[in-house]
């Protein structure tokens, strides 16, 4: 009786996420439209802001308690950008305005702690750039055009794919590294899903690792990251250990494979998360890591509902992005031995299965693996990365990359790496982190890959 009436006192705001039955949207269609016309009058111009928007951290007590908080968020269509994980049940939700007075109310009734986490996002946003920096060094003349890129900012989709162009360029006078730059897809608004495989270029072929990033728009510091990884193996022909990375591994990298999401989360909504197919209905966007073909179940994780977060597609690879990732690898995978698509946050290192309890056969060799990778990336900086089944310490979710990628290519060491941090910024990392963030992550991938390279498989 109570939630009915919270639920019916916002019904005007839930209309923008939710799906309603047919007479209520005759009613709302016209203001519907009326709202539209003004908001993308000025979407092109002002990205979206969030002044005085909160993210709570919520912590409930027992499982009754957590029952209860989910179901909440289940009422509202809240952003829960950390979820609540085995044996710690706190978790960060992002809550619009409109929503916070009831939503505290009701976890009151519930008896969660909560704490308001983040008080105001946009003042995140305003300090996630930083003011420009001087440039300390005068780069060499073959290395200009790829010297230009600054790897410590969060670019936007054009400047990175002017720098893959220049990466291929540079490797071109280098005799110890090539690389090359495939177009593995095109996505809805006609962007290039762009790869760049780097490899010693001595025409012997060598077993392969896949990164990705980006897959979540949202989720900034990935294709940061897997840029950063680019920056330091075409380092390859002078840096040992980018040298000997290159000695047993040719790299392919898409650090941007949801370019569509991505630039909309820079143009119009920070905190956009999926693909932006037009779904009809107002709403845009399937959830890339909802929609891969291994077990591709949306009950799990995922949603029919075109307007959630976590909208899994019309069916398994029904999006370009997540097609263009099956059909490279499935060309490819002769001998990949490893696949690792970057994400954020919460610092964590996930191995299959997301879409059960159940855990690979191999399990232990994945979580070996990682350990070895994780306690090398804390080493520099002391972040501790969480290891485990990403169903068992995260959630289940059914439709990762990571699963398909073991289960139906047969990639044995795949990983979903949530990057920094544990939630002080969540999404709006700082750029000054990106440097940090890289330098560990780039230790761990190291040590990983120097790892595997010495198991036997
Ligand atoms: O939910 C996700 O897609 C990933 N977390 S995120 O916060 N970056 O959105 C985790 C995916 C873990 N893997 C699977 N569930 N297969
Ligand atoms: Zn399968
Ligand atoms: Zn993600």
């Amino acid at each position: 009786m109570r939630e009915s009436m919270i639920y019916a006192t916002y019904d005007q705001f839930l209309k923008r996420d939710r799906l309603l039955p047919k007479h209520e949207l005759l009613v709302i269609m016209p203001s519907c439209i009326l709202v539209l016309l003004i908001f993308c009058g000025c979407a092109a111009a002002e990205p979206a802001r969030f002044d005085g928007h909160k993210v709570l951290q919520i912590v409930p007590h027992t499982t009754t308690e957590l029952e209860n908080v989910l179901a909440l968020h289940d009422l509202y269509n809240l952003d829960v950008w950390r979820h609540p994980r085995k044996h710690n049940y706190s978790m960060d939700v992002y809550v619009e305005p409109e929503k916070l007075q009831p939503v505290l109310t009701a976890l009151k009734d519930i008896g969660a702690d909560v704490k308001i986490w983040i008080d105001d996002l946009q003042k995140l946003i305003d300090a996630e750039r930083q003011p420009s920096r001087r440039r300390t060094h005068v780069p060499s003349q073959t290395q200009r055009n790829a010297s230009l890129f600054d790897h410590f900012r969060f670019n936007r989709f054009a400047d990175i794919k002017k720098y893959l162009n220049d990466v291929v360029t540079l490797t071109q006078s280098m005799s110890t590294v090539n690389a090359s730059l495939v177009k593995i897809g095109d996505t809805y608004l006609s962007n290039e899903i762009l790869l760049l495989k780097i490899s010693r270029g001595d025409g012997r072929a060598r077993p392969s690792i896949f990164i990705d990033g980006g897959i979540h728009a949202r989720e900034w510091i990935a294709p940061a990251t897997v840029l950063y990884f680019i920056r330091e193996l075409v380092n390859g022909g002078v840096d040992d250990y980018a040298s000997q990375l290159l000695d047993k591994f040719d790299w392919y990298l898409a650090p941007v494979l949801n370019p569509d999401g991505y630039e909309y989360s820079h143009t119009n909504y920070r905190l956009w998360r999926k693909n932006r197919v037009d779904n009809g209905r107002n709403c845009h966007g399937t959830d890339l890591n909802r929609n891969f073909g291994h077990n591709w179940n949306p009950a799990i994780g995922g949603s029919t509902n075109v307007c959630s977060d976590v909208y899994s597609g019309k069916s398994a690879f029904s999006e370009a992005e997540s097609r263009a990732v099956e059909s490279f690898i499935l060309n490819n995978n002769k001998d990949m031995i490893a696949y690792l698509t970057y994400h954020s946050y919460g610092e964590m290192w996930l191995y299959p299965w997301g879409y059960t309890s159940a855990l690979p056969v191999d399990w232990q060799d994945l979580d070996s693996a990682a350990k070895t990778a994780t306690s090398a990336l804390s080493e520099l900086y002391g972040t501790q990365y969480l290891v485990g089944s990403s169903t068992n310490v995260l959630y289940s979710a059914a439709g990762g990359s990571d699963d398909w990628a073991k289960g139906d290519a047969g990639v044995k060491y795949s990983y979903t790496i949530e990057l920094r941090d544990t939630g002080a910024h969540g999404f709006v990392l700082p750029e000054d982190q990106i440097r940090p963030n890289g330098e560990e992550s780039w230790r761990a991938l190291r040590v990983l890959a120097l790892s595997l390279s010495t198991t036997r498989h």
